[in-house]
């Protein structure tokens, strides 16, 4: 399979994150997008391209254009104050306050997120750019007749929403790749979103709509972040009713758990006759992911990618999560080789 890649990647650095009221090493690193490139090479997945620069108009035909501009010039309104840490938000809008942009830096900042998980560094634009140019240069592919693609995301992008930065991401790669797939003339997409955590981000896109099919596999969000969104009751609205699809699962689910919710998750995607698939990719289901409780061995990945191909779509693989920094290069080539192996099976059938 091919694997779309951008170096950029490494200049999104945060120094830390929040955890049980202490600053703990981020586990959103950028030697996480190395180790899988590095595993793409040593399993031999296939070609590894760099991405084109698509700019910032299929970026703002998901998200809010006043918030892409934040993004931009955020970095350099900080260091003009003089500050030279990560920028993290600390105040959010509760419930029936207002929802208005402050005037200020810092009150913009909470304004343009909704936790404390997306911090924003010097090359966090320069980054979050690449990896959207990194999912456009995957949908490009697929467009011009490509079977199927790995676009090699980072940071990640599922909890992104219109208007806000969220949990390790800043542009929805995912989102911003199915729009695209609608604006080259294709009619439905489906998502399927198995990264642990609920793709808020994602949902809150394509939530009225009914062009783009949402489905997710993720950990009960009364247990696990985000803590807000993921509920089996969340199915869309308006033209959007019944076009997301939660499954939440138990904290600590097993491989056995999973890969019933993964069939019951396949089934509205059938129905709805997709043209194209696009898969946010977590692998922070597996046993040893630092932040996370599903039980996912590095065998059940091959399954996952054979299971996907069968479905016979289109299909662009976006990197989202995993965190067990050693297994995650072996993990994400399970899929993807589990895919091409069943894919070659069926071209011989
Ligand atoms: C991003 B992706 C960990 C608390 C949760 C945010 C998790 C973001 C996950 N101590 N922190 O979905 O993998
Ligand atoms: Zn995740």
């Amino acid at each position: 399979m091919l694997t779309i890649h951008s170096d950029d990647h490494r200049l999104h650095h945060a120094a830390f994150e929040w955890a049980g009221g202490e600053q703990v090493p981020a586990f959103e690193t950028p030697q996480r997008a190395d180790q899988v490139l590095a595993g793409i090479t040593t399993n031999a997945i296939g070609q590894v391209i760099a991405a084109r620069r698509f700019g910032r108009a299929p970026i703002e035909r998901v998200h809010d254009a006043a918030y892409v501009e934040f993004l931009s010039t955020a970095w350099a309104r900080w260091q003009a104050a003089g500050r030279t840490a990560d920028m993290l938000p600390y105040v959010w809008p509760g419930p029936r306050m207002q929802q208005r942009r402050p005037a200020d830096l810092d009150g913009e900042l909470g304004y343009f997120s909704c936790d404390v998980y997306a911090p924003i560094t010097a090359g966090t634009w320069t980054a979050a750019c690449a990896a959207a140019d990194v999912a456009l240069s995957g949908q490009a592919r697929i467009d011009a007749g490509e079977r199927a693609v790995f676009s090699l995301c980072r940071p990640p992008g599922h909890h992104a929403g219109i208007d806000y930065m969220a949990g390790y991401c800043y542009f929805n790669n995912a989102a911003i790749a199915a729009q695209a797939f609608l604006d080259g003339g294709r009619r439905r997409v489906a998502i399927l979103d198995i990264d642990y955590h609920h793709g808020n981000g994602t949902q809150d896109i394509f939530y009225t709509r009914d062009d783009v099919l949402f489905v997710s596999l993720h950990a009960d969000p009364r247990e696990a972040y985000p803590r807000f969104t993921g509920f089996a009751e969340e199915r869309g609205s308006g033209a959007g009713d019944g076009y997301t699809v939660n499954y939440p699962l138990p904290s600590g689910s097993t491989a056995s758990a999973w890969f019933c919710a993964l069939g019951a998750a396949c089934e509205p995607i059938v129905r709805y006759r997709p043209e194209v698939l696009i898969v946010s990719l977590g692998v922070d289901t597996y046993e040893d992911d630092p932040i996370s409780s599903f039980k996912l061995r590095t065998e059940d990945y091959r399954e996952i990618g054979a299971r996907l191909a069968r479905l016979g779509l289109p299909t662009q693989f976006v990197m989202e999560g995993g965190y067990a920094i050693e297994a995650i290069g072996r993990n994400v080539c399970g899929v993807l080789a589990g895919f091409d192996a069943c894919r070659s099976e069926g071209v011989k059938a």
